[in-house]
């Protein structure tokens, strides 16, 4: 695997990667919304340190919890992840909060609910610096385990993704994943107006239009814990958000 590099000073770390000595690691903060997630938080943080360590980049993680009323903020501290509290519901609510208090230069998220390959993050950050990439976003699509989406959710996904490439003429085929790893300097030229749910289609459509921009496949697997969206009425809102974007 190539190294994790950008320009600074060197590092003993990484000198048996063969890279120059002009580079240095890039801190990366991975950022986790939660809400009542107990079953799977603890499990998604176990993953997150245990492919971060060998990279040997210094990461944090944190989880932006909007009120939860179980044990998901003991469990991320037992963990040793930084607690973020946001009182205000909202899924883009809580990543806006959650990526201003994230010091890292890279930024990775996914839920709490073990859908998503943590396992992946080393991964994708190492082509996001290989590629010189600003945002990189993931398909689930294209992998799916079984029980991860069920026929309506997939048939809601099929017209968001179309209506998405049709309104905005951007090439994305999973316009509602919620894994990306990108640059926070490059997050700052985007303007993600969506507090809610959109939250996720609206920031690859800035990111594709304004951003290098690249969509990678990954594994999607079935959800751990009570989902918290509700697939008709947050569908609807989703749909509804788009044509507002556009017009
Ligand atoms: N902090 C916070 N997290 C939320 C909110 N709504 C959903 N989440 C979290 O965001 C992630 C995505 O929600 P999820 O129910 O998995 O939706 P889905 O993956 O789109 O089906 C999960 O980790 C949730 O716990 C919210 O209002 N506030
Ligand atoms: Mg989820």
């Amino acid at each position: 695997m190539s190294p994790f590099l950008g320009k600074g000073t060197g590092d003993n770390l990484i000198s048996s990667l063969s890279i120059p000595p002009t580079v240095f690691l890039l801190k990366v903060s991975i950022v986790i919304p939660t809400m009542n997630e107990e079953k799977s938080v603890g499990q998604v943080i176990d993953v997150v340190r245990s492919v971060m360590k060998p990279t040997g980049l210094p990461y944090d993680v944190s989880i932006v919890d909007t009120s939860s009323k179980d044990r998901t903020r003991d469990i991320a501290r037992e963990k040793g992840a930084l607690v973020i509290e946001e009182p205000r519901r909202g899924y883009g609510r809580a990543y806006k909060t959650g990526f201003e208090k994230a010091g890292g230069e890279v930024i990775a998220t996914l839920d709490a609910d073990c859908t998503y390959p943590a396992e992946d993050l080393p991964k994708l950050i190492d082509l996001l610096v290989r590629e010189d990439l600003q945002f990189i976003t993931t398909n689930r699509l294209t992998n799916l385990e079984e029980g991860a989406m069920s026929a309506k959710h997939r048939f809601g996904n099929g017209i968001l993704n179309f209506t998405t490439r049709l309104l905005f003429r951007v090439r994305i085929k999973d316009s509602q994943s919620g894994m990306w790893v990108f640059r926070k300097d490059a997050y700052a030229k985007l303007d993600v107006q969506s507090d809610g749910m959109p939250f996720s289609e609206e920031i690859k459509i800035e990111a594709f239009r304004k951003l290098r921009s690249k969509e990678v496949p990954i594994t999607y697997r079935k959800r751990v814990g009570e989902v918290k969206l509700s697939s008709w009425k947050d569908g609807w809102k989703n749909f509804k958000f788009l044509w507002k974007k556009r017009f």
